[in-house]
């Protein structure tokens, strides 16, 4: 059961963020907009949303879901791989110390992004992709150990982030893509399979009863239907055109 959530408003130099994306440079103002629709989806799942000031220094700061792992017991504050987004974490600490009593940190040569990191109850699978190396991950598992909980890694060769390709989207039910579809690490789920060309509509959220869906993917809304939440689908064009997903804007805790 969710309850709060993180968001930071884009800045001016949102349209300088990193992308490996050709779907040309995000409108700022339609970006803004749609960063409000966003907030209002997480509040219509009953959550209080902490807005964060536009921090025009990082570009890609709007994605807030890269720079920390929040778990019912501890926060990890991430180490992002990218050198354009290591200083995101420095404003995220003492945000996180007004929630959590435990704080922990991914430390060098670690790297981990929190787009990799996919949490199903108490099991945290933590993709190994351009931006998570070993170490990061290992560090991360070790952690959550350490609280009660357990980790695993996956390999990600397609897709930027773990969850960029796969998300829970109900009980035991993962919605995925392209590598993930097949992958015996998730065998044990019933897996919905993303066609290739909606890839990009694989990030999902679920929050407690409600399911948050990219609009413009009429197959993986389909898929949805009969998931037994309510859907809620949001508009965030301007952002996938710099590789990110409904997951990368927010932290849910
Ligand atoms: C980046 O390349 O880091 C950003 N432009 C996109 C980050 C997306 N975050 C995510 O998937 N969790």
């Amino acid at each position: 059961m969710f309850t709060k959530a993180i968001v930071r408003t884009p800045g001016r130099s949102l349209t300088s963020g990193l992308t490996a994306a050709n779907l040309g440079t995000p409108d700022y103002q339609k970006a803004l907009t749609q960063h409000r629709q966003y907030i209002e989806a997480l509040e219509r799942c009953g959550l209080d949303v902490l807005i964060l000031e536009a921090d025009e220094a990082f570009s890609d700061s709007t994605f807030v879901e890269d720079v920390a792992i929040v778990t019912p017991k501890c926060a990890i504050i991430a180490r992002p791989a990218a050198a354009s987004r290591r200083g995101e974490t420095v404003s995220i600490l003492p945000i996180l110390e007004d929630f959590y009593s435990y704080i922990e940190k991914i430390q060098p040569p670690g790297t981990l992004d929190g787009g990799d990191v996919m949490q199903v109850d108490q099991h945290f699978y933590v993709g190994l992709s351009e931006r998570t190396n070993r170490a990061g991950a290992d560090q991360l598992i070790e952690i959550l150990q350490r609280y009660g909980m357990t980790g695993s890694v996956v390999p990600v060769t397609e897709f930027l982030h773990l969850k960029t390709g796969v998300t829970q989207v109900a009980e035991n039910t993962l919605l995925a893509a392209g590598e993930f579809i097949a992958n015996p690490v998730f065998s044990d789920f019933r897996i919905l399979p993303v066609p290739e060309a909606e890839n990009d509509g694989a990030n999902c959220i679920r929050i407690n009863d409600k399911l948050l869906l990219s609009a413009g993917f009429p197959e993986v809304r389909r898929q949805l239907i009969d998931q037994g939440a309510e859907l809620i689908e949001v508009d965030i064009s301007e952002y996938g055109k710099l590789d990110g997903g409904l997951t990368c804007l927010s932290l849910r805790f």
